[in-house]
């Protein structure tokens, strides 16, 4: 095994063992109170913090001269460091806070700013999605490949850009487009699950017209790694600069549909 490849596997089984470790912090929450950040849907709460400390004390312990890119982070370091980690303490935070079992901790691994390992573990189910940069994606250590379907044979996952009241006429006009063109839409409120939703072939497509770095980073390259395709909802690349962006991904062939069809549209 070539060396970076070793380095790497030591590096993703560092994170897999932190994030179990985090996620007991999820599972035994108690007394959950929400913190309204920009508004009453953008929530964060002190298990939210708690997760991104353990995280971070355990990777600083690990790599001392690692970087981090955070969502319960005031001050980000910089993208290009020769070691980043972009963590999402607890992706589907409003999820949390309500009962609905379904959140994860997303952590991706980046070197110069190209993300080489993803690692998004959902504790209430026990799965650990995770991929290598050119070395394929995994749950719970088994390969896994996106659906070849099209539109039509599939699910859709949608977000709802909840922080941008803005983009929800949009945004619920392409999920009534996407319904009628797919068997179903499902809106499971973690950005970071529902592109390995896509990555384990379950779902075909999956769109959000606004999501931070730290939902999408360790996400995107699971659903790539496991054949899938992800842009900007017009087709762009993702800004190099970590600000907010419009997401798609799918398999190659759902992707191809979704953009045959908004164009008609
Ligand atoms: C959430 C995403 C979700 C999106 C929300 C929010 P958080 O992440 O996973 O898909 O719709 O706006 O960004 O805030 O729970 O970490």
């Amino acid at each position: 095994m070539e060396y970076s490849k070793l380095r790497y596997k030591e590096i993703l089984a560092l994170i897999e063992r932190v994030e179990r470790e985090a996620a007991e912090l999820i599972l035994q929450a108690h007394g959950i109170l929400a913190e309204a950040k920009t508004g009453k849907r953008d929530v964060v709460t002190e298990y939210d913090r708690r997760v991104q400390e353990l995280l971070m004390e355990r990777f600083r312990d690990a790599l001392p001269e690692a970087h981090f890119f955070c969502e319960e982070m005031d001050e980000q370091d910089r993208l290009d460091a020769e070691q980043l980690f972009i963590i999402d303490p607890i992706d589907g935070t409003m999820n949390f806070v309500h009962g609905f079992h379904h959140s994860c901790i997303s952590v991706a691994y980046a070197e110069r700013g190209i993300v080489r390992i993803g690692a998004v573990y959902n504790p209430y189910v026990d799965e650990m999605f995770t991929a290598v940069a050119g070395h394929g994606s995994s749950l719970n250590g088994r390969p896994i490949h996106v659906s070849d379907a099209g539109l039509s044979e599939g699910i859709v996952c949608f977000g709802s850009a909840p922080y941008n009241p803005e983009l929800s006429d949009r945004t619920f006009g392409l999920a009534r487009t996407l319904y009628d063109a797919s068997l179903d839409v499902r809106r499971e409120g973690s950005a970071a699950l529902d592109l390995c939703s896509v990555a384990a072939g379950r779902a075909g497509l999956y769109f959000e017209l606004r999501v931070s770095l730290w939902d999408y980073a360790a996400g995107a390259l699971i659903a790539e790694e496991a054949g899938g395709q992800c842009c900007t909802a017009d087709g762009g690349c993702f800004p190099a600069d970590g600000s907010k962006t419009s997401i798609l991904a799918g398999s190659p062939a759902a992707v191809k549909d979704f953009f045959r069809l908004t164009a008609e549209s």
